[in-house]
């Protein structure tokens, strides 16, 4: 097709997204339209199995995308486009427009259901550390690093373990920014940080790949809670979010919910036993 023809098509589905919206009625019912028009949904994630993880061959997997193309084919979007991004850079990134919503396991609490719209609750876990065999520093807790001022953790940025680290108590300095779980391993095995953390699945899966004896894990991290994600949307699309949340609740009803996480370990009925208000208004 000559480049006239590519120009006529995208000006035809943007023109038909735009006709989608106005005829929908109300600007946010008009998302889902828009939607259906663009024959995809703009998901953000962050390649950290088995949340979520892209293959070299660009195939985009992992629990919390898996749910939602399943979800959005229910709602007759035909497919998701992911983008990776940082923990901390999905809510500016959703803001701005340029993800349509984050499928990426990030954790319900406070600060950020005031920021997004989340769906109910998908994906639950608790948090682990990564240490050398034998555990040195004989760490347990977040509190158990900040008190040794010598050690330093690694987290992702804006992530939830940065924050647990900074809130126990860990000076800025001593909490290492780290951008992937690959990078988080190598820096522990090169013993460039005492510890690394994220949620235990992800811990667990980067442990099962390192084939590596000298790491131990350390999980639960004691004091700090067990997180649940939820699919989280710009505000203003509680109509998207709302018919997301209708056809997750016929998933969980039906159990095939269970079929999509359950096989990468995660629980449904850890998901399916609390709630985004309980999660939205935890201390
Ligand atoms: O929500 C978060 O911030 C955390 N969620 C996951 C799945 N991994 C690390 C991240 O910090």
């Amino acid at each position: 097709m000559n480049k006239l023809g590519i120009l006529a098509g995208v000006a035809g589905v943007a023109l038909t997204a735009i006709l989608a919206a106005a005829t929908a009625g109300s600007a946010d019912e008009g998302k889902l339209e828009e939607l259906k028009a663009q024959g995809f949904a703009r998901v953000a994630i962050a390649n950290e199995p088995p949340y979520t993880a892209v293959a070299a061959d660009g195939k985009v997997s992992g629990a919390a995308p898996d749910v939602a193309r399943e979800i959005f084919k229910r709602l007759g979007v035909n497919d998701i486009v992911a983008s990776i991004s940082e923990y901390g850079a999905m809510i500016p990134g959703l803001q701005a427009g340029r993800f349509d919503v984050v499928t990426a396991g990030l954790f319900m609490k406070p600060e950020r259901c005031a920021a997004v719209v989340y769906s109910e609750p998908v994906l639950c876990d608790a948090e682990a550390m990564l240490v050398k065999k034998g555990n040195p520093k004989g760490f347990k807790s977040y509190e158990d690093v900040a008190k040794d001022t010598s050690a330093t953790i690694g987290a992702p940025g804006g992530g939830t373990e940065e924050k647990l680290a900074l809130t126990a108590g860990v000076p800025r300095e001593r909490v290492i920014v780290v951008p992937d779980g690959q990078s988080g391993l190598k820096m522990l095995q090169d013993g460039r940080i005492d510890a690394y953390s994220l949620p235990v699945l992800s811990i667990n899966d980067l442990v099962k790949k390192a084939n590596d004896p000298n790491l131990e894990v350390v999980a639960p991290v004691v004091g700090a809670p067990v997180y649940c994600d939820g699919a989280a949307f710009k505000k203003g699309d509680e109509a998207l979010r709302d018919a997301y949340d209708v056809e997750l609740a016929k998933l969980k009803e039906s159990g095939e919910f269970a079929k999509i996480i359950e096989p990468y370990g995660f629980s449904a009925a850890a998901a399916m036993s609390t709630s985004r208000d309980k999660l939205c208004s935890a201390k």
